[in-house]
This record gives C-alpha cells, structure tokens and sequence, in this order.
C-alpha cells in the first residue's frame, strides 16, 4: 500500500504540474487579492495559476487584526461576500465584520472549485521576458530559497503575469531591479480611506504583462496602507481579473 501512496501522490501531483506549464495568467501569492483574482479569471473559463510560497493559504487574512481574527469589509463588497458564500455582521456605518478563518476557506473553496489551480510551497524568484514583455515566472522550492541552496529554478510561461505579493510588492521589484522596466515607489504609512480608494485606481498593468493587484499595487504607486481592512484587497483582485479577461478578448 506504501508505494501506491507514494506513487498517487507523485503521479497527481506532477501530471497537474505539468498541466500548468503554460497557462494565460500566472499569479504570485495566495492572499485575498491573488485569490479573488484567481476566482474572477477561472470564473470567466481563464486557466489560471496561483504560486503561493507558504505552507498556508491567505496571506495576511488568518491574522486578522494583531492575531484577532476578524476582518473588516465596506458594504460594496457584500454582493462578493454573499456570491462566496461568506457571513458577516453589520458593525456601524459602511462596515461589516467577518471571520478572517471562514472567509479564507470559503475563499480557497470557492477559487478550487471554479477551476483555479494552486500551488503552495512555491516561490516566484524571476520572471521570464521576450523583448519588452513579462511573459512568465521563474519558480523554486521555498525549502530551497529558505536553505539558500544554489538549486536551479524551474519556468512556467503565462501570457499575464500577477503581482499579488502584498506589501513586498515582490515581482515588481524583480522587474525594476534586473530589467529597469519599472519603478517602485514603496508604500506610505496608514490612511485606511485613501489607502482603499487607491488600491483599486494603482491596480493595474504596469509594464506589458505585468499587473499589480492587492498591497503591492500600493506599494508599487507610494499610497498608503488602510490596517485589516479588506473590501479594498477584494475588489482590487476582481478588477485585475477584469483587466485580463479584456486584454485576452482583443
Ligand atoms: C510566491 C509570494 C511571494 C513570492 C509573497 O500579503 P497578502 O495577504 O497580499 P494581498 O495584497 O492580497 O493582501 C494584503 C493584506 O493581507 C494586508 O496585508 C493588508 C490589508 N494590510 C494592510 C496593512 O496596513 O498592513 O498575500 C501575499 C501572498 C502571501 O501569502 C505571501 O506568502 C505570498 O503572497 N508571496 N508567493 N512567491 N515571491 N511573495
């Protein structure tokens, strides 16, 4: 039986691998912006491939505010929460509290199920150009990064690269530091009204192939970060998601 466990493990998992060598979008982090992302793209019958380079799904969500897990969301933002499934209460004004757990689960569930493939444990420490255009990335064992070993990446190629790395805003920083296609500004210190309002303005394609969504959207323009609130982090995921699928139908 030992060998048939090792052997369905391998089999599945390299054959999905392998699947997913060539997709339309690549995107880098599993957070609320990566995943919502990924949700609108596999929804619209994108292939899709989320590259996520912890253990866990969800980025900043579990942690909620100071590791008391709830999150934050304004009233725009329900007609997604509802679609996914996710409960909330209201707590006054425009905002709505919701547990940072359930709303990552539902999240995952959700993207999985529309079709989204997902990848953890994997690091995006490249990409790949042809000419002016970001057109895929290069990838390795977080074992690896975390060792430091020199063990050679491996390439997928994507027609859309996502830089959905929250606050490192880290592909972007790959471009601007190996390439100079770019240039980061880094994010400024909380201003939870402007730093939502800007996310979803800064969530955009920032040099062909390369589209910045979530925190690093933010960090890429200089705006400001909002603290655990994340109706901003939402809608920035579905707005890439809709960049691409237009720029696929061209
Ligand atoms: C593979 C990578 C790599 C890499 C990073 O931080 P995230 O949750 O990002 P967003 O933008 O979807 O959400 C931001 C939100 O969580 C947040 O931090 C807020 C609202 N902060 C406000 C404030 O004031 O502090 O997720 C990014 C994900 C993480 O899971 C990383 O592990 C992953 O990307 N990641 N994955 N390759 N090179 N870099």
């Amino acid at each position: 039986m030992e060998k048939f466990i090792t052997q369905a493990i391998l089999e599945t998992y390299l054959k999905e691998f392998l699947e997913h060598t060539e997709v339309d979008v690549a995107i880098c982090g599993a957070g609320p912006s990566g995943l919502l992302c990924g949700y609108y793209l596999a929804k619209n019958k994108v292939k899709v491939v989320v590259f996520e380079r912890h253990l866990k799904i969800g980025g900043g969500m579990p942690g909620g505010g100071i590791m008391f897990n709830k999150i934050v969301f304004q009233k725009e933002v329900l007609p997604i929460l509802d679609e996914l499934g996710i409960d909330y209460n209201h707590y006054k004004d425009n905002l709505y509290v919701a547990n940072s757990i359930e709303t990552i689960s539902a999240l995952t569930y959700k993207a999985v199920k529309q079709g989204v493939k997902i990848f953890n444990l994997l690091s995006v420490e490249d990409v790949v150009i042809r000419e002016k255009k970001i057109c895929g990335v290069v990838l390795n064992w977080t074992a690896v990064e975390q060792a430091k070993l020199h063990v050679d990446p491996l390439a997928v190629l994507a027609k859309y690269v996502v830089d959905a790395t929250g606050h490192d805003c880290e592909v972007a920083k790959i471009v601007e530091k190996k390439l100079g296609w770019v240039s980061v500004k880094g994010e400024q210190s909380m201003w939870a009204e402007v730093g939502e309002d800007k996310l979803i303005e800064n969530t955009k394609e920032v040099c062909p192939g390369l589209i910045v969504c979530g925190m690093a959207a933010n960090a890429f323009f200089g705006s400001p970060r909002m603290g655990a609130i994340f109706g901003g982090m939402f809608l920035s995921g579905k707005k890439a998601a809709e960049i691409i699928i237009a720029r696929l139908a061209k």
